[in-house]
C-alpha cells in the first residue's frame, strides 16, 4: 500500500508543472519521517535555491461514513505550512499519510523534488512522568542528596562520583517554558532528579525543554534503580532548547531522570515528558 501511494505522489508531481530537472534537493525537516503525531503538524522544509514550493499531501481521511486517501496540492512561497485543525480533525488514525515538496526557482525555472515522508495520527502515548511541568513544589532551595527535591514526586541525587558540587533544586519562576514554574537546578556533572517505578520492557522517550544558564542540562533514562543510565545533554546556553532521549530497556525498576551535565551548571528544565515509544508525544516537542 505504501509503495502504491508513493507512486501516486510521484505521478501527481510529474503531471504537474515539471518540465525540466535539476540536481539540488529540497529537504523535508518536520515532522520527521514516520512520525506518530498527537496534534496537527506544521510541515517544514529547507528550500535550497528555490523560491516557490508545490506542497503535496496524500491524507487518509476518515469521516466515519466514508474513508479514503485524498490528495491535496498547492503552491507556497514559504518553507512551511501549518495544517489547519479542521483538516487534522478529519485525518484517520493509524493509517500512514504522505507528503512531499517540489521546489521551483522562478528565475532559472529549475526544480527539484524532495523525498516522500509519511506520518500517522496515532493514539498519543500519555506522559508517564508526574509533575513534569514542575508546577507543584517549593520555591525554597533543597540541597544535597535526599528522597525529596523541590518538585513533588521527584527524588534528588547528588552524583559524588564525578564532583563534589551539591545539587540544589527549587521551583523557578523565570525563565519558564510553560505554566508558572520550571525546575531550577544547580549542580555538578550528572547530578539529577529522578522518578523510578517498576517498568515493562519497552522503548521509552524522555524529552524536555532545557534552559542552561551555565554548563549544560540533560534528560535521560536510568534503569536497574539507576545502575544503568544514558543521557542526552543540552548544547547551548541562554535560551530554551528541546532535548530528547530514546532508549530501549528490559523489564526492571527505573524511569526518567534530568539534571545538570557539567560541573558548576545552572539550568532550568520544563515540560519533562516521558512516554512509551520512540517518538515524543510531548506538546512541547517542536
Ligand atoms: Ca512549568
Amino acid at each position: 500500500m505504501r509503495t502504491t501511494f508513493r507512486a501516486i505522489l510521484v505521478c501527481v508531481l510529474l503531471l504537474g508543472f515539471c518540465t525540466t530537472g535539476a540536481q539540488a534537493q529540497v529537504t523535508l525537516t518536520s515532522p520527521s519521517n514516520g512520525a506518530n503525531l498527537s496534534s496537527e503538524p506544521t510541515f517544514a522544509w529547507t528550500g535550497g535555491d528555490y523560491d516557490l514550493y508545490l506542497f503535496i499531501t496524500v491524507f487518509y481521511y476518515d469521516l466515519g461514513y466514508w474513508s479514503d486517501y485524498y490528495p491535496v496540492k498547492f503552491w507556497l512561497a514559504d518553507t512551511g505550512f501549518a495544517m489547519p485543525s479542521a483538516w487534522w480533525d478529519k485525518v484517520g488514525e493509524d493509517a500512514a499519510c504522505y507528503w512531499a515538496v517540489l521546489g521551483y526557482n522562478t528565475a532559472t525555472h529549475q526544480w527539484a523534488v524532495s523525498s516522500v515522508f509519511s506520518f500517522t495520527r496515532g493514539n498519543s502515548p500519555a506522559n508517564m512522568a508526574v509533575n513534569g511541568g514542575f508546577e507543584e513544589g517549593s520555591t525554597e532551595w533543597i540541597v544535597g542528596s535526599g528522597d525529596t527535591s523541590a518538585f513533588d514526586q521527584w527524588k534528588q541525587f547528588n552524583n559524588v562520583r564525578w564532583d563534589s558540587t551539591l545539587i540544589q533544586t527549587q521551583q523557578g519562576s523565570s525563565p519558564v517554558y510553560a505554566g508558572s514554574f520550571s525546575a531550577h537546578i544547580l549542580g555538578g556533572q550528572a547530578d539529577n532528579i529522578y522518578q523510578y517505578d517498576e517498568r515493562e520492557a519497552a522503548t521509552y522517550t524522555v524529552s524536555a525543554r532545557i534552559y542552561a544558564v551555565t554548563g549544560s542540562g540533560f534528560v535521560g533514562i536510568a534503569w536497574n534503580t539507576g545502575a544503568v543510565g544514558t543521557y542526552t545533554e543540552s548544547t547551548i546556553t541562554g535560551q530554551w532548547e528541546y532535548v530528547e532521549h530514546v532508549e530501549t530497556v528490559p523489564v526492571g525498576r527505573g524511569g526518567p531522570t534530568a539534571g545538570t551535565g557539567d560541573a558548576d551548571s545552572e539550568v532550568y528544565i520544563d515540560c519533562l515528558w516521558y512516554n512509551l515509544g520512540a517518538v515524543s508525544s510531548s506538546p512541547c516537542a517542536p
